[in-house]
């Protein structure tokens, strides 16, 4: 997994890191560039190639899915495509679906999208697809009969063992701990929970009392953090497998009476993370490189639409920098495992 770092710590990763910084640059990622998509909120566009591509989060505003945006765009500038990002505000079940329309509509060859529900945007997907739109997922996928191909950040058991080794460690592998998610309908969130319940079941003194749901909004996420601290008093960890949540959860706890008596961890990126971290709030959490995970899905997009892969198991293409990567079962494709992020190596880090 490549990283861009603040203060390169391993030599051997400072050439492909500066290759990463100068595609970024070269790709003007600040996102002010115009918008070539239409349908809705969007920010810039990059390239002037052929392959079209619009890039649909979650929802806008999240810095994750702002650092994903930048990777892909970086892809997109260097295959020579066009890159705009779209999205609605809220991550609503089918809050993506007239973004999709639009983007069919408007002839898009493909559209790289982190689905807020597995099925409710199926048939919009379904119906760009018929008009000839390439389907990429990426970070949350949709039932797999509705794209062509899921980017993945890492294995659901991998994301799932890190976030509880995490917690275990952090509070003797005992007492209360509660989940802090994203939306109720996510499909990552839900799968990473479904099996972190499992793994669970080998740490027969931790005790999951709750799981509430933020929204992937940060006042909510925040609340939410108040209202478990209020009704478990017991409490002695959170995990929250979202970024928005973590960093909310974190801020909660770093001006509260439960300031290094309740552990936080879980998936966040080392900007939001990094204060927290070093005020003592917050020990370690984990999360993989959102920027490569979209540089991953526009090279995938890219090699879809070229005709270089139907994206069946086997399939083979090169990911820039990223080196060569296989489409395994299901139509789908791994970025690498998750990297725990603590107090030694976050200043390496900027993201
Ligand atoms: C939030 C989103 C995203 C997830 C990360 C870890 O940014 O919910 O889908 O992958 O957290």
């Amino acid at each position: 997994m490549k990283f861009t770092h603040r203060r390169p710590a391993v030599l051997a990763l400072l050439a492909p890191m500066l290759a990463l910084a100068t595609t970024l640059a070269i790709a003007g990622c600040s996102g002010s560039d115009d918008d070539s998509s239409g349908g809705g909120a969007t920010s810039g566009s990059s390239g002037g190639g052929d392959v079209s591509i619009v890039m649909l989060p979650k929802n806008l505003g999240n810095p994750y899915f702002d650092t994903s945006t930048k990777g892909a765009k970086a892809a997109a500038t260097e295959f020579g495509g066009t890159l705009s990002e779209v999205g609605p505000d809220a991550g609503a079940p089918d809050a993506q679906v007239p973004f999709i329309n639009t983007a069919a509509q408007q002839g898009t060859k493909a559209l790289i999208v982190s689905a807020n529900d597995p099925q409710a945007i199926c048939d919009a997907l379904n119906e760009a697809r018929e008009a000839g739109t390439k389907v990429i997922t990426f970070d949350s996928d949709t039932d797999p009969s509705c794209r062509d191909l899921f980017i993945n950040q890492a294995t659901a058991d991998g994301i799932a063992k890190v976030q509880v080794d995490m917690i275990a460690e952090q509070i003797g592998d005992a007492g209360e701990i509660a989940i802090l998610s994203a939306s109720a309908n996510a499909t990552n969130q839900n799968a990473w929970i479904e099996v972190m319940k499992e793994e669970l079941k080998s740490h027969p003194n931790i005790k999951l009392v709750d799981t509430v749901y933020g929204d992937d909004i940060d006042q909510t996420s925040f609340d939410k953090t108040a209202a478990l601290l209020q009704s478990h008093p017991d409490l002695k960890g959170i995990i929250s497998p979202t970024t928005v949540g973590i960093a909310a959860a974190a801020r909660y706890l770093s001006d509260s009476e439960y300031k290094g008596k309740v552990a936080i961890t879980g998936l966040g990126t080392p900007n939001q993370m990094r204060e927290y971290v070093e005020d003592g709030t917050v020990q370690e959490f984990a999360l993989w490189n959102p920027a490569d995970l979209g540089t991953l899905a526009a090279w995938a997009a890219n090699a879809l639409v070229e005709g270089d892969i139907k994206g069946e198991e086997g399939d083979t293409f090169t990911a820039g920098d990223l080196g060569e990567f296989t489409v395994d079962a299901d139509h789908t494709v791994l970025l690498g495992e998750p990297f725990r992020f603590n107090a030694d190596n976050i200043g390496d880090f900027d993201f």
